[in-house]
């Protein structure tokens, strides 16, 4: 496996690509071009400014997160073939500077979702946190909590002229089933998948986050038989998944240890965090030890270990540590990231020393 880190670029992130190279073992940089709207077209020049910029610090730039997927696709309306060609158009040229895997997600209208940025741990961090009964209120009320909470940083999927039209959007979703979905889902892979095929380059759908449907939208990515039944729409090596735990773990019915060994084969960038499940069903994100919360870590990466997994991995959001609250993005700050990486190649390390019966 390859250990990397989400970098949001230069003057767009509370971290520098200087303060990653001191963190053991990360070889990548997970990246994108963050001002870029979905249906965008990514200029080749700026692809090759960032890249080559992670390139002098010494790390591989393989994975794009994200390219995001205009809602026309996944509405399914006719505008959404021009939409195609520009998302075909940029996996053409991230191919040419060595883009190996792109993550995306299909949820509609929204990205991530939770209740407070800034929840308070008995230790005194704070991270994110989802309050299953506060999630009732208007959609309007949750995107300015959360465009108003990260400060100065823009979010990504939360952007405040998306969210300017959102009642618009919930109209065109009306009607808009599970079924609709994958089957809008399915056309968007039959154009795409033949273009990463010719040009290398994986796609790895993220999953839905929260795992189940909020504001009455559909969402089609959340569990073990949604997953099976996505990479049936299109069977190819380069269709494949980006497995979080952190968004399925919500979901304590979800055994993530066995939906690893399971789609071991079809997983091409792993999203390792863990979530803390309240008995209402709220959630709030803990450190990476899987005893801090319901994720069994340990178990997971022994998933990824006994397969010889050799995908991108990184560590998913972390908790604000040590001051560093409302200074960071919120889940993205240096520290329980940090201590992340070294939790999981620790066990990582042992799971290779046990294997060669050292
Ligand atoms: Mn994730």
């Amino acid at each position: 496996m390859e250990m990397t880190w989400r970098w949001y670029g230069e003057n767009n992130d509370s971290i520098t690509l200087d303060h990653i190279r001191q963190i053991p073992g990360v070889t990548g940089i997970v990246w994108s071009l963050h001002d870029k709207a979905a249906g965008d077209i990514w200029e080749m020049d700026r692809i090759q400014q960032v890249t080559d910029l992670i390139r002098s610090k010494g790390f591989t730039p393989d994975v794009v997160e994200s390219v995001n997927v205009h809602d026309d696709i996944k509405l399914g309306l006719p505008t959404r073939d021009g939409y195609i060609d520009t998302y075909i158009d940029t996996i053409e040229k991230l191919s040419k500077v060595g883009v190996k895997v792109i993550c995306y997600n299909f949820m509609p209208i929204f990205d991530w979702t939770r209740t407070d940025l800034y929840k308070e741990h008995p230790d005194g961090s704070n991270a994110l946190f989802y309050e299953k009964n506060a999630i009732d209120l208007d959609p309007k009320v949750m995107a300015k909590k959360i465009i108003d909470g990260a400060g100065d940083f823009s979010m990504p999927g939360w952007e405040p002229e998306r969210m300017a039209k959102l009642d618009e959007l919930f109209k065109a979703y009306e009607g808009v089933t599970e079924d609709i979905l994958f089957e809008n889902l399915k056309y968007f892979l039959e154009k795409i998948i033949p273009v990463c095929e010719r040009c290398g380059v994986k796609m790895a759908i993220h999953p839905d986050d929260p795992p189940w449907p909020i504001f009455g939208l559909p969402r089609i990515i959340r569990s073990r038989d949604h997953i099976a039944r996505f990479l049936k729409l299109v069977d190819s090596p380069y269709n494949g998944l980006t497995l979080c735990t952190g968004s399925l773990g919500p979901n304590l019915s979800n055994d993530i240890p066995a939906i690893v060994r399971e789609f071991q084969n079809k997983i091409a960038f792993a999203h390792i965090r863990n979530v803390k499940v309240f008995d209402n069903g709220d959630f709030i994100e803990a450190s990476h030890r899987g005893k801090d919360g319901n994720v069994d870590v340990y178990e997971v990466l022994k998933a990824y270990h006994d397969n010889n997994f050799t995908g991108y991995i990184r560590p998913d959001h972390g908790r604000h540590l040590w001051g560093e609250e409302k200074n960071c993005r919120p889940g993205y700050g240096l520290y329980d990231r940090a201590l992340g990486v070294m939790y999981m190649l620790g066990i990582w390390d042992s799971l290779d020393k046990l294997k060669e019966g050292k």
